[in-house]
């Protein structure tokens, strides 16, 4: 049989393996040539720092109803690239026309220790600190997709990580990962919620693993009473219009008026229904260094990023998923924690803000300073009479 051909596991057993091993091989994967195909890109996946994996089949995905749902509702706001691909996220032969297997893989990333916000900082979530996950896990699962190439020639795949139309929460649970949490995130008993996750999808026919069906949510209900801006239409499901992640990341143009106090001091993204999920409070640590790497990124000055220009913001957040808001969004968040935070101290660079090229930045500055100013005016009128 030509290797070339090799396509099912059943055609798989009658190859000697020896023969589909490739010489590059580590030393873990060495110590049993005879373990299964599955279990030895199991033991690579986790030599290249995925804390998960797990096997799906290829077939539609278990919650693509849910995703029209939640797409009629408008949950999407203006996130198109959900809608304009949306049939596709029905099947990932969408993405590769002869998939058999989705291999599902997750990396932790909760960061050493958290700092109370200083005075005058801002919150940037967890997931944004260190490098761009994306470019981290799409060069790991190229590796992995080489190293199976180079273990039955002629296998394809695709690696995605948000890059194609992929319901990755639903196969990451089908690959038996984890449960979707009440705030709608993946969670696993032992890492929590703070993991990312990324899929292999495959031509080859690997022995699924079993699927992750209980609920481990019970009666709690923490992160549905937590979320600042109510964004949560009912357990599971979430209306992104409403989302401080979204507003902060994805929204293009000014943030709506009622909306803005609950953003708080948050600069980009947001962790509060994963701070109170109690399955993140005992969840180890991840020592991997791509997420240290960016230390100064854990906190922000607001008034300094006010001050950034078209090219400073490219020198500096090039390579970090704070990338993806643009100089006008994260400058308009930026103007918009100052108006939470409060302090007289920001006005004299929200003033200058006021003649920024950007009017989606000159309208958030507008606001803070009104922000600021009744702020300011309510704490005098609260003073006790000192008479
Ligand atoms: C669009 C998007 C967003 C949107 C919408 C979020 C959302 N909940 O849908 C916004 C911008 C708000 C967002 C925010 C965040 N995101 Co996001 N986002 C995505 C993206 C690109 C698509 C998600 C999607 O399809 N939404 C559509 C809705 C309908 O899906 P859903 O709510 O998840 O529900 C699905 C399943 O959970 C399932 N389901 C839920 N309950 C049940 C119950 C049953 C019985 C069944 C059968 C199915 C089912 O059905 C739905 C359809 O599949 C994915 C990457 C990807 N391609 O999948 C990342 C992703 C989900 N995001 C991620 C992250 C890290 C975040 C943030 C934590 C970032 C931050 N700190 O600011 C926040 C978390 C907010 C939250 N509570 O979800 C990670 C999540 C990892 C994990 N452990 O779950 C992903 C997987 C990216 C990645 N590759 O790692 N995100
Ligand atoms: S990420 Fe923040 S705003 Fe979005 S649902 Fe969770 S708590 Fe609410
Ligand atoms: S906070 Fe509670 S309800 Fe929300 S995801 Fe965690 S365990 Fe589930």
């Amino acid at each position: 049989m030509g290797k070339e051909q090799i396509r099912s596991r059943s055609q798989l057993a009658s190859v000697d393996p020896h023969k589909l091993l490739a010489a590059d091989r580590p030393v873990t994967i060495v110590k049993n040539e005879c373990m299964r195909l599955e279990e030895r890109l199991k033991e690579w996946a986790r030599s290249l720092g995925f804390d998960l994996v797990g096997i799906a089949p290829a077939g539609p995905a278990d919650g693509f109803d849910r995703l029209t749902d939640w797409l009629e509702r408008g949950f999407a706001g203006n996130m198109e690239y959900m809608s304009r691909h949306a049939d596709a996220r029905r099947h990932p032969q969408s993405i590769l026309p002869d998939v058999h297997s989705v291999v599902m893989v997750g990396l932790h990333y909760r960061p050493e220790q958290t700092r109370e916000p200083q005075a005058g900082t801002g919150r940037v979530a967890r997931y944004a600190r260190g490098r761009d996950y994306h470019d981290v896990l799409r060069a790991r699962l190229g590796k992995l997709l080489a190293w199976l190439q180079g273990q039955v020639p002629g296998c394809r795949g695709r690696c995605v990580v948000d890059t194609a139309p992929l319901l990755e929460r639903d196969f990451a649970r089908r690959a038996g990962l984890g449960w979707f949490g009440k705030n709608t995130m993946l969670i696993n008993k032992r890492l929590g919620s703070y993991f990312f996750l990324g899929a292999l999808l495959l031509d080859l026919e690997l022995r699924a693993d079993t699927a992750h069906v209980a609920s481990h949510c019970g009666t709690c209900t923490d992160c549905l009473d937590a979320c600042p801006t109510g964004a949560f239409a009912g357990p599971g499901q979430l209306d992104s219009r409403r989302c401080i992640s979204y507003l902060t990341i994805e929204l293009r143009g000014p943030m709506a008026l009622d909306l803005r106090p609950g953003v708080g001091d948050w600069l980009f993204g947001c962790d509060v229904c994963q701070e109170v999920c109690p399955w993140n409070r005992k969840a180890p640590v991840s020592s991997e260094p791509e997420w240290s790497a960016r230390p100064d990124l854990e906190m922000l000055s607001p008034a300094e990023l006010l001050t950034l220009s078209e090219a400073d913001f490219r020198r500096r957040f090039r390579g970090s998923a704070l990338w993806r808001a643009g100089r006008a969004g994260l400058l308009r968040n930026a103007a918009i924690a100052l108006g939470n935070i409060g302090e007289v101290a920001a006005l004299p660079e929200l003033r200058r803000a006021l003649d920024d090229d950007d009017p989606t930045v000159r309208d958030a500055a507008r606001w803070a300073i009104e922000r600021i100013e009744s702020l300011t005016s309510s704490r005098q009128a609260a003073r006790p009479c000192v008479h």
